[in-house]
């Protein structure tokens, strides 16, 4: 099974979740940093100061990266690393670092894919009402814009705003990510100045100017019904307007989609929120799509979800590879040939290294060879898929569920900071080698 010629086996990350040196250079604090220290909203009390250490430690991630034969690295540029309170001068500290990990991704011929906003928002910005306030997105922009500034020049591809549906789901709705609220209204308008802040990046970079690429980062959930019932069909209308729609359709479209506008009312705050303008900022055209796959959702006839298919350790995630065809075929059916990237596909498995010292994640390796062959299937099918990053280069803060959870190729001894290559990343090397399976 083999891909494309020049098809970009990567990996991902975020900043937060691997940097650790929460205090260092200037840095500023970012929400994330507020939540994971508040007493009882992150298991085992854990925090991401320390994290990976990769700060600290990126030449020899590079190395590993290197020695994976990683074609693409995407990560994540820490806005409070580069404007502590979230505006104002840009802190020349903060980019030196990227400067020195775009360089070393240079000379280890790794092309760089760098995400602008991995939902580390300045806890400045928040205190002055965060996403809910538009000029944020007005704040975001002239962040990028300094971004574009220094590094444009060594970065071929942008990614704006990672997975805007998990902050207004798990920020705004169900409260388990920052900045920890319980307000479906006000999540609604957070989504839309999200997605205004993706709309106003994409400007930023044409106006500069340069000539990187960018696009949005979506997490894309494919809805099925969860039986043959008229009721249940309808409410996976609905909730395919929620999970991917609302974001798609405003990006390719220039829309938000009438059912969800419908469900949510001319009263809401998202109504309200959006002014004459805004959609055609949040279109402006974009060079490629970056698609997270991880789990289909299932819905039934009063609109809840269940389970149809095992689950990893995320509970959340079900593991089923014919989503991700699924997902990629619609996206080129529904919103036109735009290159996309995947940009996180992975799972959590109970690694633990053997007496040899080895870590044997066969799990990992089945899920993601079941999902590689789901792709490689959609390319087939015309889907212009140019590049795969699997989520997660090392083991990391995985956000609420602390260091519990190991999404790694990489194993991370948290108390030595030791790297350990897991047998998937043996076997992912195999894979960029043969450029296939
Ligand atoms: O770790 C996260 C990542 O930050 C965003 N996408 C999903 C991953 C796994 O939960």
């Amino acid at each position: 099974m083999r891909f494309p010629d020049g098809f970009g086996w990567g990996a991902a990350t975020s900043a937060y979740q691997i940097e650790g040196a929460a205090k260092e250079d200037g840095r500023g604090e970012s929400v994330w940093d507020t939540f994971s220290h508040t007493p009882g909203r992150i298991r085992n009390g854990d925090t991401g100061d320390v994290a990976a250490d990769h700060y600290h430690r990126y030449a020899q991630d590079l190395d590993l990266m290197r020695d994976l034969g990683l074609r693409s690295y995407r990560f994540s540029i820490s806005w409070p690393r580069i404007q502590a309170d979230g505006s104002g001068r840009p802190n020349q500290r903060g980019l030196d670092f990227y400067r020195r990990l775009v360089d070393g991704l240079h000379e280890r011929d790794i092309a760089p894919m760098a995400t602008l906003f991995h939902w580390d928002l300045p806890q400045a910005l928040q205190d002055a009402g965060g996403w809910e306030n538009r000029d944020t997105a007005e704040r975001f922009a002239e962040y990028a814009d300094a971004v574009f500034h220094a590094l444009g020049d060594q970065v071929p591809v942008w990614l704006t705003v990672n997975e805007p549906k998990t902050v207004v789901q798990n920020g705004y709705i169900f409260g388990h990510h920052a900045p920890g609220f319980r307000d479906e209204d006000a999540a609604y308008l957070v989504a839309h100045h999200l997605q205004l802040a993706h709309g106003l990046a994409v400007r930023a970079l044409r106006a500069s100017g340069l000539t990187g690429r960018i696009g949005p980062a979506l997490n894309l959930h494919p809805c099925y019904p969860a039986d043959d019932s008229a009721e249940a069909a309808a409410a996976t209308k609905l909730h395919d307007g929620y999970e991917n729609r609302l974001y798609l359709d405003s990006i390719f479209k220039g829309a938000y989609p009438q059912d969800v506008l419908d469900d949510r009312g001319p009263d809401s705050r998202l109504v309200r929120g959006v002014r004459d303008g805004d959609l055609k900022i949040i279109s402006s055209p974009v060079d490629l799509l970056a698609v997270q796959y991880y789990t289909p959702i299932y819905v039934t006839g009063d609109g809840s979800t269940v389970r149809k298919w095992p689950t990893s350790e995320a509970e959340w995630q079900q593991i089923y590879p014919e989503g991700m065809y699924d997902i990629l075929t619609r996206v080129t059916r529904d919103y036109g040939r735009v290159p996309i990237t995947i940009t996180e596909n992975g799972l959590p498995c109970p690694d633990v290294p053997g007496a040899d010292g080895n870590v044997d994640d066969a799990g990992r390796v089945s899920f993601l060879r079941d999902h590689f062959a789901a792709a490689h299937r959609a390319i087939g099918d015309g889907v212009p898929l140019e590049s795969y990053h699997v989520w997660s280069l090392l083991d990391n803060f995985e956000w609420a569920e602390g260091y519990e959870q190991r999404w790694g190729l990489v194993y991370v001894d948290y108390a030595s900071q030791r790297r350990v290559l897991k047998r998937s990343a043996h076997w992912y090397r195999d894979v960029i080698r043969r450029n296939g399976l």
